[in-house]
């Protein structure tokens, strides 16, 4: 991501986040990563490229300069001049039938290349420092295509990117995986024990990260997070996981709500194709986080693979209007924030625990706009599930412009509230309940307070509506 890039998504983040609370005008507040991708559209789409003055291969209608580099943790290609200046793997845009011209600098001593396989594009191997190539061809058909090193290991070591053909390709490439925060079960009720069946399938699908980018998640029934569980204490629970054919990966359950070895992974590790079932008995109330438990446990996890179980007491909870359930997560992504394409999982950014991507409900600023806001009205109480997936950072949640009138922290139900809180902090593989009866119309944004993270993806929006309540909040002086 260019310079410009990121000021203007600092920009329209700040904006956004500013407007909502001075300003009573709601449609000024579009944080959405579609409102950034238009920005950055609206730069970069019009912008030409640096015509070179001399067409060194054919009459190029676009130029492209890369240069390999890295530092033996990892190798990339970095881009040389123009918008793709300084980007690592940088995505390459280019309209379909036009002649591409790509150089390729060899920033080390080390052998490499560049291939794109589906035009038959091949640099040749380049073995000393400072060598180059220059390839140039014709981008067919409109689409996503991969450039990489073809020297064996270097593609998996990060030589890869994505070329661009084509505008509409990307915008729908993947399916939604982000879980409606309103998709929860209502109350139980009160009730005796009973036998709680539930089934949960291990779907890896090509999704929707942002506007312009997908990733390939992991999930349990398609979204992230996976289905909202709820039982009740004394209850039996038979956790019925199946593993779809189509998968590449093995899958499994641990579930925080049990008291039993891997919390249920030591039975149900189902390769694809298989279905394993375990059965628990619910003991302690409380709102648990669940994920996939295979080995590298922390790539399912970041790819999508959690959820919440609420274990409701006697008696359930004190009644509200409104119940949310809101997943906090780390994506690792190989491609810099912003990039557009198809993202693919870094196990390098992973174990550095720098993640390019943060997310409520699996998806960049999902829970923003679209179908995904949180809408309440001014009057009612709403109750907040807040889990945090991670699997690496400790969320600081917080709604901008609001107060919890009554939190559970840790996810404990049993303990006494807190009441009156502003932030709370939420471990990976922790969860709280927030509680908060709402007095003003307007959007109110969920962020977590460490706030960098905002301009990562990081941001949803409570939209309220309701008369004003000039008592209670108004523009001017007191008289
Ligand atoms: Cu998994």
């Amino acid at each position: 991501m260019n310079k410009s890039k990121i000021i203007i998504v600092v920009l329209v983040l700040a904006l956004s986040a500013i407007a909502c609370i001075e300003s009573t005008d709601l449609s000024s507040l579009q944080p959405t990563v579609d409102a950034i991708a238009q920005r950055v559209d609206q730069l970069d789409g019009g912008a030409p490229i640096d015509a070179p003055s001399e067409v060194m291969v054919g009459q190029a209608d676009v130029e492209f300069t890369l240069k390999t580099g890295g530092d033996g943790h990892s190798l990339v290609f970095i881009g040389v001049g123009g918008d793709i200046d300084g980007v690592v793997n940088p995505t390459l845009v280019v309209e379909p039938g036009a002649v591409v011209q790509i150089t390729l600098i060899n920033g080390q001593a080390t052998e490499h290349d560049l291939v794109i396989d589906e035009f038959e594009v091949a640099t040749g191997s380049l073995t000393q420092i400072d060598q180059s190539s220059v390839v140039s061809f014709v981008a067919g058909e409109a689409g996503i295509y991969s450039y990489y090193c073809n020297i064996p290991g270097h593609r998996a070591a990060g030589m890869v990117g994505t070329l661009q053909v084509g505008e509409a390709a990307l915008v729908n490439g993947g399916t939604s995986i982000v879980k409606n925060p309103t998709d929860l079960p209502g109350p139980l009720g009160d009730r005796a024990p009973e036998l709680v069946q539930v089934e949960l399938v291990g779907m890896e699908v090509e999704g929707q990260l942002s506007s312009d980018a997908t990733y390939p998640y992991f999930t349990f029934n398609g979204t992230v997070p996976g289905p909202f569980l709820r039982a009740k204490v004394g209850d039996t629970v038979e956790i019925t996981l199946r593993n779809e054919m189509t998968s590449a990966f093995t899958h499994s359950i641990d579930l925080h709500a049990v008291n039993g070895p891997g919390g249920g992974a030591v039975y149900t590790s189902v390769a694809p194709g298989e279905t394993k079932v375990f059965t628990f008995k619910a003991l302690n109330p409380g709102i648990y986080m669940y994920h996939c438990a295979t080995p590298s446990v922390p790539h399912h996890i970041a790819s999508g693979m959690y959820g919440l179980i609420l274990i409701e007491p006697e008696g359930g909870l004190r009644p509200v209007d409104r119940e949310f359930y809101v997943m906090q997560g780390e994506i690792y992504t190989q491609q810099d924030f912003g990039s557009g394409g198809a993202m693919t999982f870094s196990a390098d950014r992973l174990a550095d625990e720098a993640p390019e991507y943060f997310a409520f409900n699996g998806a960049a600023a999902a829970l923003a706009g679209g179908g995904n806001m949180l809408t309440a009205n001014v009057g009612e109480t709403v109750r907040i599930y807040f889990g945090v997936g991670g699997p690496n950072y400790t969320s600081s949640f917080h709604v901008i412009g609001e107060i919890f009138d009554r939190v559970y922290p840790f996810g404990s139900i049993t303990s006494e509230n807190l009441t009156d809180v502003q932030t709370i902090s939420v471990p990976p593989g922790g969860a709280a309940i927030v509680e908060f009866t709402l007095d003003v119309p307007g959007d109110y944004i969920l962020v977590d307070h460490a706030l960098s993270r905002l301009e990562r993806g990081l941001v949803g929006i409570l939209h309220v509506e309701g008369e004003p309540n000039p008592d209670v909040f108004r523009e001017g002086g007191s008289e």
